[in-house]
C-alpha cells in the first residue's frame, strides 16, 4: 500500500516536473461586463490593450447567445499574450464565432502572423472553395471543407504541438446542437517565430479583418483533447480548474495519506 502510494506521487511528481509551470488558460475573454468589454477573465490580467485597424463595435447582445461581445468590420483587438511556438510549443485556441460574409476571401479570428504562415485561425478560401474554417500550419493552410452559414454560431478551435509537430483543427458550423461530434482535421504543423501578441480579429497588421462577431476566445498554454473541446462546445466554456494544481493537490493528498 505505502510502496503504491510512493510510485503514484512519483508519477505525479515527473508529471509536474514534465509540463510547463502554469500549463493552463492564459487568456479568456467573453466581453460581457459592459464597464471593461476588453477584460481577461482568465486571472492572469491579460487585458486587450487596444484595437488594430477599424474598431470594432461592442453590443451587449452582439455575441453568442445574446451576450456581450464586439461586431467586426475591418479591423481587430490586441491582446498581450504571446502564443510563439518557443514560448508555448503546446497551445490551444480558441472561438465562438458568426461570420457577416461568404464571398471569397480571408478573414482572421485569432493571429500572431507576421510572415511566414504563423499561427493562425480564421475562415478563407485558401484550402479551397467554399470559405472554410482555416488554421494556418507554419508553411500553408488547412480547413474544415465544410461550407459555413451567416446565421449560425460556429464553434472553432486549434491545438499545436510543436514538439510532436501537429495541429489539429476543431470545428462545430453550429454550436447550439450540441448532440453532434466535433469536426477534425489533424496534419503536420511547425512554427516560426511570429508577432508576440495576439489579434483578435485580424492579423496584427489589420490585414484579413473578420466581418461578423466573435465571443468566447480562449487561450490554453497546453494541447487540449477533443473531448475538453467537446466539453467546452457543450457547456458554452466553464474556465477549467488548472491541471497542474489537480496534479499537485492529489500527489499532497496521497502524502497526506501516507504520513497518517
Ligand atoms: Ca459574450
Ligand atoms: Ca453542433
Ligand atoms: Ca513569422
Amino acid at each position: 500500500m505505502k510502496k503504491t502510494a510512493l510510485s503514484l506521487i512519483t508519477v505525479f511528481g515527473l508529471t509536474s516536473l514534465a509540463t510547463p509551470a502554469r500549463a493552463a488558460l492564459v487568456g479568456y475573454y467573453n466581453f460581457d461586463n459592459s464597464a471593461n468589454p476588453f477584460e481577461d477573465s482568465s486571472g492572469n490580467a491579460n487585458h486587450i490593450t487596444g484595437s488594430i485597424g477599424t474598431a470594432p463595435t461592442w453590443g451587449s447582445a452582439v455575441g453568442y447567445n445574446g451576450s456581450g461581445a464586439h461586431d467586426y468590420a475591418g479591423g481587430g483587438l490586441s491582446a498581450p499574450v504571446n502564443v510563439n511556438a518557443g514560448v508555448m510549443p503546446q497551445m490551444t485556441w480558441g472561438a465562438w464565432v458568426r461570420t457577416d460574409t461568404l464571398v471569397a476571401g480571408n478573414y482572421q479570428v485569432l493571429s500572431h502572423e507576421n510572415g511566414g504562415w504563423d499561427r493562425t485561425l480564421g475562415l478563407s478560401d485558401r484550402p479551397g472553395s467554399p470559405v472554410q474554417y482555416t488554421a494556418f500550419t507554419g508553411s500553408g493552410a488547412t480547413g474544415s471543407a465544410a461550407a459555413v452559414s451567416t446565421t449560425a454560431w460556429s464553434f472553432i478551435a486549434t491545438s499545436h504541438n510543436q514538439n510532436t509537430g501537429q495541429i489539429t483543427l476543431y470545428v462545430d458550423l453550429d454550436a447550439s446542437s450540441t448532440g453532434d461530434a466535433l469536426l477534425e482535421f489533424t496534419t503536420a504543423g511547425t512554427f516560426g517565430d511570429g508577432n508576440t501578441t495576439t489579434t483578435i480579429g485580424a492579423f496584427p497588421s489589420g490585414n484579413e479583418a473578420w466581418d461578423g462577431a466573435i465571443d468566447q476566445v480562449f487561450i490554453f498554454d497546453e494541447e487540449l483533447s477533443s473531448a475538453q473541446l467537446t466539453q467546452f462546445r457543450n457547456q458554452g466554456f466553464v474556465i477549467p480548474e488548472p491541471s497542474s494544481a489537480l496534479l499537485a493537490g492529489m500527489a499532497l493528498a496521497l502524502l497526506h495519506r501516507r504520513r497518517r
